[in-house]
């Protein structure tokens, strides 16, 4: 490769990992990342961690000192970049993980790592079990569990405003996936310049009458002139721009991002971090919709708060499997439910259903019940394609 070659790809980071090609480390895109301190494993993690490195010190005749416990931080096409004691590296992963490795670790994995004494490389010898895993369902029946973050604690569901109201199904949906995976959810309504007064009036009551008073709800802006929309949000109960996102997030927690692209995830993280570290891309004006301008995962450590990863949008976010955040986001509903004469009651049509019941006489809301009885048939129709042989 000529060195013109050579430079732009590092620039880049980009390489094919795990094949024949390999790509140095690109240097340049591992700032702004969090430092050692700012991450802290569970305590079952700590203790897996001692029990490992004992044993694969014996295993490959090694000074326990060359093992330490690390972090991924950054994932992009280049070799995973993992925080340790001893700062931010790149590193590769051993010959027996390395194949499968590349495939299974998520930013937020904590890992046994080998640092071999004057290599600039280090070496994930075994990935953690995780306390929390992020996860989404990757394509239709033959598809797969793809983690998007491990180790999270709260799950922020980014949802743009505009003209039109805001999408509840998109954030139920999130806000199910969030649950199934153990996380916290919070909302976070970006562009509120674009919804005006009245618009962000309706959509903060949409949200509160879709989640409940017990879910985290801020509405952001990047345009000064929406300042004035601050006091409107206040009075609504919800919270307003960056100091409140942080508030959601205080130091010692990660979170996650989630939403469309274009949705403003990493201008709102931009803005978090007070200068632009994180590139963001312009919508299209046909459907609004964003062009893919996040690629890496990554972590951003937030001045003064906790840590946040950064995502590339996500066009679809099927329900596959998810009963248990269904259960968790809709409690009540889910109890409704439990009344219906039929077992496999659609709650649309079905004589003595316990969840329109409920509707009805005032129980259940009805912009939760919608939500709920939306994506539980959704849930029913995917289970009956899946193909059997798919581990959930
Ligand atoms: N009017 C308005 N535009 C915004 C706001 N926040 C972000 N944008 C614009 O929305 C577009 C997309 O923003 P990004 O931050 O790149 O979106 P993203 O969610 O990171 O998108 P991906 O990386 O593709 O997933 C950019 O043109 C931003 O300038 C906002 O509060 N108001
Ligand atoms: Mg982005
Ligand atoms: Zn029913």
């Amino acid at each position: 490769m000529g060195k013109r070659a050579q430079k732009s790809r590092d620039a880049r980071g980009r390489g094919s990992v795990g094949g024949a090609e390999r790509v140095l480390p690109a240097l340049s895109s591992l700032t702004d990342l969090p430092r050692w301190g700012e991450l802290s494993p569970s305590e079952r993690q700590r203790m897996e961690f001692g029990g490992l490195r004992e044993r694969l010190a014996g295993e490959l005749s090694l000074d326990a000192s060359e093992l330490a416990l690390g972090c991924v931080v950054r994932l992009d096409r280049g070799f995973p970049a993992v925080l340790s004691e001893r700062g931010v590296l790149r590193a590769e992963f051993a010959a027996r993980l390395s194949k499968a490795g590349y495939s299974r670790v998520a930013v937020g994995d904590w890992v046994c790592l080998r640092l071999p004494a004057g290599h600039d490389m280090g070496l994930v010898c075994e990935i953690l079990s995780r306390e929390s895993d992020v996860a989404r369902w990757k394509g239709k029946s033959r598809g797969e569990r793809q983690t998007l973050a491990a180790n999270v604690d709260v799950v922020l569901v980014v949802q743009a405003l505009g003209d039109e109201p805001v999408s509840c199904d998109r954030i139920a949906r999130s806000a199910v996936i969030a649950a199934d995976c153990g996380c916290e959810v919070a909302v976070v309504l970006t562009k509120a310049d674009r919804a005006g007064e009245s618009g962000l009036r309706r959509d903060l009551g949409l949200v509160r009458e879709l989640l409940g008073e017990g879910v985290g709800l801020v509405a952001t802006s990047s345009d000064a002139s929406a300042q004035g929309l601050e006091a409107e949000a206040v009075e609504l109960g919800a919270g307003w721009g960056e100091a409140a996102v942080r508030a959601l997030v205080p130091e010692g927690r990660v979170a996650i991002v989630l939403g469309e692209s274009g949705a403003g995830k990493s201008t709102l993280l931009n803005a978090l971090l007070g200068r632009a570290v994180l590139e963001t891309g312009a919508v299209r004006s046909s459907d609004d919709s964003g062009r893919h301008t996040t690629v890496a995962r990554r972590m951003v450590s937030l001045p003064g708060a906790g840590v946040i990863v950064d995502e590339p949008g996500l066009r679809s976010l099927p329900l596959v499997g998810h009963e248990h955040g269904l259960a968790r986001v809709f409690p009540e509903v889910s109890e409704a439910a439990q009344g219906c004469r039929f077992r496999d009651c659609s709650h649309t049509h079905e004589p003595a259903c316990g969840v329109r019941a409920a509707r009805l006489d005032g129980s259940c809301g009805p912009v939760r019940v919608d939500a709920y009885v939306s994506l539980a048939r959704e849930m029913r129709a995917s289970a009956q394609s899946l193909d059997p042989d798919i581990v959930l």
